[in-house]
């Protein structure tokens, strides 16, 4: 087979990589809030990411304004918009408002219970909402604690009775109150009901949530964070709803650190080739689907600390995914390739690349503790995974 590798430069790769993020589904949050607001604390709830990981991932967008791409900026399933220096001065909503109208996908607005200078976050968000009223917008009562400091929260959670709707109305009834709620003392349920009546008619739903984190002591640590996640998947258009599931899904499934560190790595590059592969473009072809399975190959490597050469890369590929020429070179021949058909339906190249990606981290593991996989171990290792990931995407699809 000619290996012509001048047609898959890294520009070229780079330029079909772009197009492919542009088309996927991916969802942008905006995080509307003040500065220990708990922003960034939603952002880790919802990610897994850490701290570091986010400080570091940070971009800068408008003068007051930083997206962060999850995991990555190559190959995100998820956006975020972070709003720095609202209620400050120099502050101009109108600046974001012109530049991220159009982008974002939802707007999450994180309000501490019992902040009352919300003044200049209502202000703002009323004009958002003139401008755009389809966008929607889910208040994120935060800091819970800060009204009953030291105390833990009563256990059950009331607020697990009322039902979705009900975070849908900014108003508590009096039966609410009494049967529902009452394990909150008075004063509480007054300062939310504050925040409901403030950001009446500026919001689509609300969620109560403390994001205290580990080693604070309480015993729920990420309280109402399964609440905010369904409003938020509830209210984002459901062709970017599917991601964020898979990111919980997993995070839900895996225990062990280090496939924590690797899950999101695999399921973005599983993600993106899969958009690649739907993309009804000529010029977005298999070599983009191959290019993005040998980077995802090339970042497992890294992250399992272990060198990864081409001829691994083109044995390890060979053998977990029958015979197929992995070289990015290969761009006519792989034209005649028997699996292209199956490659460029997005299901398929979705499964096919996540079993990839968990066959890699599998063989990665297995040399740094000091076994050279055999090719039987890997065809029954990638067989596994194919199958998990067909699952994961049927099961992410069917909830639509
Ligand atoms: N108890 C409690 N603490 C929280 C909550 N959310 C955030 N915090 C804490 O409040 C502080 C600020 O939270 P961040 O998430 O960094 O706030 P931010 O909105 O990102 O703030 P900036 O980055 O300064 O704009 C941190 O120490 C968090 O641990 C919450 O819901 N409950
Ligand atoms: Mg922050």
């Amino acid at each position: 087979m000619p290996a012509n590798t001048d047609h898959s430069s890294t520009d070229d790769f780079d330029q079909q990589r772009r197009e492919a993020v542009k088309a996927a589904p991916i969802p942008l949050l905006w995080l509307f809030g003040k500065t220990g607001s708990g922003k960034s604390s939603i952002i880790r709830m919802l990610t897994g990411a850490t701290e570091a990981e986010i400080g570091n991932g940070f971009r800068p967008q408008t003068k007051t304004s930083m997206q962060f791409d999850f995991p990555d900026d190559q190959t995100p399933i998820a956006r975020f918009l972070d709003t720095r220096g609202i209620g400050e001065a120099g502050y101009e909503a109108q600046v974001d408002l012109e530049a991220f109208d159009s982008l974002a996908h939802l707007m999450i607005v994180p309000v501490r219970l019992t902040d009352q200078a919300t003044d200049c976050v209502v202000e703002p968000l009323r004009q958002f909402r003139q401008t755009n009223p389809f966008r929607k917008v889910v208040l994120a009562l935060s800091c819970l604690h800060d009204a009953y400091p030291g105390e833990q929260h009563p256990t059950p959670d009331p607020f697990a009775a009322l039902k979705a709707s009900q975070f849908s109305s900014t108003k508590l009834s009096a039966a609410v109150r009494e049967n529902i709620l009452s394990g909150f003392p008075d004063d509480v349920l007054t300062l939310i009901e504050g925040k409901l009546t403030v950001f009446d008619g500026l919001v689509d739903a609300w969620v109560p949530i403390d994001l205290t984190g580990e080693q604070s002591g309480f015993e729920e640590e990420n309280f109402g964070a399964d609440r905010l996640k369904e409003q938020i998947l509830n209210l984002l258009p459901s062709a970017y709803r599917q991601s964020l599931r898979q990111i919980d899904h997993l995070h839900q499934s895996l225990l062990d650190a280090h496939q924590k560190t690797c899950a999101p790595v695999i399921l973005a590059h599983s993600f993106l080739a899969a958009s690649a592969a739907a993309i009804p473009l000529p010029w977005v072809d298999i070599p983009v689907v191959l290019a993005i399975q040998s980077r995802l190959a090339y970042k497992l490597a890294g992250l399992n600390r272990q060198p990864l050469d081409a001829p691994t890369l083109a044995r390890v590929s060979a053998t977990i995914g029958g015979q197929i020429a992995v070289q990015l070179g290969l761009r006519g021949a792989l034209k005649m390739i028997p699996w292209v058909g199956m490659a460029v339906n997005s299901a398929a190249t979705f499964a096919y690349t996540y079993a990839l990606g968990w066959a890699w981290n599998w063989y990665f593991t297995k040399i740094s503790q000091g076994h050279l996989p055999s090719d039987e171990e890997l065809r029954n290792v990638y067989a596994e995974q194919l199958k998990q990931g067909e699952s994961f995407w049927k099961r992410s699809k069917e909830k639509d």
